[in-house]
């Protein structure tokens, strides 16, 4: 399988619970190289955006609050098939139904705040990365 790229970020309950450096040890722990890190904050309009595709759904303005209530830590990551095995590394969206030893099992809080994301596919790892960082920031 070729090397290829994900997104992530940290979201804003573990970067204010002082889980980012935990987080970034077993992400590279798990194989991933960081392509792309920086620290920032959403405002809402800005995580309405990330999340656009669930914009009909129940939870969305719920989201956009929270996704913008704190700082957060975008990542762009690189390995083996980066976007299956990173979601594998973080866990179900709900962490009661996590694995043992995933990201969310350890580090988050509930359904909503679920410490971390996922790119779900190629596709959207490559607009998400964009989303946060230029060409020039992707090494
Ligand atoms: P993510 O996109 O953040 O990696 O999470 P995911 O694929 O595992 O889950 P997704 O269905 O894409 O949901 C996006 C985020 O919305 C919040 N959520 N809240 N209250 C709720 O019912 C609910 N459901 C989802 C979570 O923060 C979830 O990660
Ligand atoms: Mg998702």
């Amino acid at each position: 399988m070729a090397t290829n790229r994900t997104f992530t970020m940290i979201k804003p309950d573990a970067v204010e619970g002082g889980h980012t450096g935990a987080i970034i040890r077993m992400i590279e722990e798990a194989g991933f190289r960081v392509v792309a890190i920086k620290k920032t904050q959403l405002t809402p309009e800005r995580a309405g955006q990330f999340y656009a595709v669930h914009r009909e759904r129940p939870f969305y303005n719920d989201l956009r609050t929270y996704m913008s209530s704190g700082a957060i830590v975008p990542m762009i990551l690189e390995k083996e098939n980066a976007v299956a095995d990173f979601r594998k590394l973080i866990g179900a969206t709900n962490p009661a139904q996590a694995e043992e030893g995933t990201i969310r099992k350890l580090y988050a809080k509930s359904l909503e705040a679920n410490a971390i994301h996922g790119s779900d596919s190629d596709e959207n790892a490559e607009i998400e990365s964009n989303f946060f960082f230029s060409a020039t920031e992707q090494y």
